[in-house]
């Protein structure tokens, strides 16, 4: 019965998603008699944590019987909030149901503790894989130090990337398409692509077939998906983008990184041209082998706009080129490949 309510809790935590940041997305659900009888989520950077909003926002009493579930440990730590365990303990919780430990070293298995000490029952980690699946950006930037990348491709049937003279090849069927608008580019913060891509494809990068299997099948929450835009990230060390490409010019130009190398002259016209049309810029240092510094690159998405925009889970959509160089340098969590029906 725990992973029924732990499950619920993450359904309500996706809705954060876009929204918190570089902070993990957790929902909280109180149960009573085996039903729900409050839920909320943690809905912004920076604003209160899902079960400091729900305890506050619940009038009636605590009953001795009722359980709070949350998929993340409770925070015990004065950060940009305050503890989340002085007001389950302060509201008179007797039982708490979690999903898994805090990666965060501020709270990572403390909270656990102070509320044991108050004398409540701590029962979990429930269905741990599966949160801490499903919150692996948040996951990957704590412990590792960077977003989680998802390298993703799409091959023809004979295992080529694309036509031989570079020309724009569709390669995915719409099936697949919708497929990983959906399950790939929905569920990341960012989508990323090297500068090649873009001037040999001119593509999107945006979620536009997303809402359709949403409406066909009925999945889950296709409220929050419709208004989810993942961010969009440009790789582009000399500063080759053509100024009127799609993703620099359409209405969601504002929602475009482009990562341009440090004190590159040639670049300069161009940072200043993108950031008259409300792109982003973001000038990272070059390494010898010509990689932006990983290091730099990820503090820099990491910590976008203070961490509110952070970002914790990219989707490298490619050409080639870029997909060797997140291989070789060994940062890749997961490869997707499409093979399509070309
Ligand atoms: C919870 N419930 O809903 C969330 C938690 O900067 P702050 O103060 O917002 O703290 C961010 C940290 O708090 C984050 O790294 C994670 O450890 C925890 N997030 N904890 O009890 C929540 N969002
Ligand atoms: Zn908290």
């Amino acid at each position: 019965m725990h992973d029924v309510f732990i499950r619920r809790c993450l359904e309500l935590a996706e809705r954060g998603r876009g929204s918190v940041g570089n902070g993990a997305m957790v929902g909280a659900v109180l149960v009573r008699s085996g039903r729900i009888v409050a839920e909320t989520w943690h809905e912004t950077f920076g604003k209160p944590h899902a079960e400091r909003m729900l305890l506050e926002d619940y009038r009636d009493a605590i009953e001795k019987a009722d359980t709070l579930y949350i998929n993340l440990e409770p925070c015990c730590h004065h950060g940009k909030t305050p503890p989340c365990t002085d007001i389950i303990v302060g509201r008179g919780m007797r039982r708490v149901v979690y999903g898994m430990r805090d990666p965060d070293h501020r709270a990572s298995g403390k909270g656990m503790a102070a509320l044991r000490s108050a004398g409540i029952d701590i029962i979990g980690p429930v269905l741990p894989d599966l949160c801490q699946r499903f919150n692996r950006g948040f996951v990957s930037a704590r412990s590792m130090g960077r977003p989680w990348i998802t390298l993703k491709r799409a091959v023809t049937r004979e295992g080529s990337f694309s036509a031989s003279n570079r020309a724009p090849l569709k390669i995915t069927t719409h099936d697949q398409d919708v497929w990983s608008h959906t399950w790939l580019r929905s569920r990341h913060d960012a989508i990323l692509a090297g500068v090649g891509t873009i001037l040999a494809d001119d593509p999107q990068l945006n979620t536009r077939f997303v809402q359709k299997i949403h409406q066909e099948s009925g999945l889950n929450d296709h409220s929050t998906l419709k208004k989810y835009a993942p961010l969009r990230i440009v790789l582009d060390p000399k500063g080759r983008i053509p100024i009127d490409a799609r993703v620099v010019n359409d209405d969601s130009r504002s929602r475009t990184i482009v990562v341009m190398g440090q004190g590159s002259v040639e670049a300069q016209d161009k940072v200043s041209t993108l950031r008259k049309q409300d792109v982003r810029v973001l000038e990272i240092a070059l390494s010898a082998d010509g990689n932006f510094v990983w290091a730099d690159l990820w503090t820099a998405l990491l910590l976008l706009d203070g961490g509110a925009k952070g970002i914790t889970s990219i989707l490298v959509e490619g050409g080639a080129e870029t997909w060797r160089r997140f291989r070789e340098s060994g940062n890749v969590d997961e490869e997707v490949t499409l093979v399509g029906q070309a």
